[in-house]
């Protein structure tokens, strides 16, 4: 096989959109609301500078406290997150409309829909490809018919089909923001009975953590990756907890037997080197159970990887 690299790859965008959206409102314990400035604390901005691209900080935008009711007729939160996701999708928007790279700061993944939905319909419109890297331990395609908690935080992925509950879907312009084969996940080990149901009715494409063990990350990002050219968008939906909670143990809902730090590495690497990546979410870090701020240290290393540093000298 011939290697992918390329180092002259870049960014699609030249200037990178810092937005934070500081809440916890769909996930299932408190703290990743903080997420976008233990970010900052660690250097994202000087980090992103560093890569020889402009760099904007749009602040964080303001919403509804998180309320921590119980869930009504199977969803937590629906009216605040719907909100949340209201204003991250005019931050999107507005940054994409500037041309810009929109990075956005959760939050926790329930934040998605409104990021995806709005880079949908301008892929859309610019007649590009849309193609979404979804890096997390869960596929966070439960819905409130099947969701043991009601936590919104997993169910952005059938909202995104078209599946999830209808104050949530169709923002994008039409009923589904993605389809099924626009769609990747990556470094999956848990998922709930009617996730895996789901799945495999709507024909999802997975690279569990099986698959990495016994096809390693080159090969399973070789596979997400084929097909992109230069007339797709490509996001990357990065949820924290796709790493090892021993790697990253600043998230809410860890689970052992995740990506390690190198494999890490290297799926950035990989992204970084199509030169598609034209907008990022990064989700789900919680400073509140991390130590010493390690975990968003290591998600602004990697956010350096995914805007094209090289951790080796090649090239
Ligand atoms: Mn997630």
């Amino acid at each position: 096989m011939q290697a992918s690299f390329d180092p002259s790859a870049r960014p699609a965008a030249a200037t990178v959109a810092l937005i934070g959206a500081p809440t916890d409102v769909g996930a299932s314990v408190r703290g990743c609301g903080m997420g976008p400035d233990a970010l900052r604390v660690a250097g994202l901005a000087d980090c992103v500078a560093r890569m020889g691209l402009n760099v904007v900080d749009r602040g964080n935008l303001a919403g509804p406290a998180t309320p921590w009711r119980a869930p009504e007729g199977g969803l937590r939160h629906l009216e605040e997150a719907v909100a949340w996701n209201r204003s991250v999708y005019d931050a999107v928007d507005a940054a994409l409309g500037m041309g810009h790279l929109p990075l956005l700061m959760g939050g926790d993944h329930c934040l998605a829909v409104g990021s995806i939905s709005a880079v949908a319909w301008h892929a859309r419109r610019r007649g590009k490809t849309l193609r979404v890297l979804w890096l997390d331990a869960h596929t966070d395609v439960n819905t409130e018919a099947g969701s043991p908690s009601g936590n919104l935080h997993g169910m952005p992925v059938a909202c995104l089909l078209g599946h999830g509950p209808a104050a949530l879907t169709g923002w994008s312009g039409t009923p589904d923001a993605l389809q099924a084969d626009a769609l990747r996940f990556v470094g999956i080990r848990s998922v709930d009975a009617p996730e895996r149901d789901a799945i495999h009715r709507l024909g999802l494409t997975v690279f569990d953590m099986r698959h990495i063990d016994e096809h390693g990350m080159r090969t399973a990002m070789t596979e997400a990756l084929h097909g992109v050219d230069e007339d797709t968008h490509l996001h990357v939906s990065f949820d924290i907890d796709c790493l090892d909670p021993d790697v990253a143990p600043g998230v809410g809902t860890g689970v052992r037997g995740g990506v390690s730090y190198r494999e890490m590495q290297l799926c950035m690497e990989m992204i970084a080197d199509t030169g598609r990546l034209a907008s990022l979410d990064v989700v789900e870090l919680n400073p509140a159970l991390d130590v010493r701020n390690r975990s968003a240290e290591i998600a602004v290393e990697l956010i350096e990887s995914l805007l094209g540093k090289s951790t080796l000298a090649r090239g």
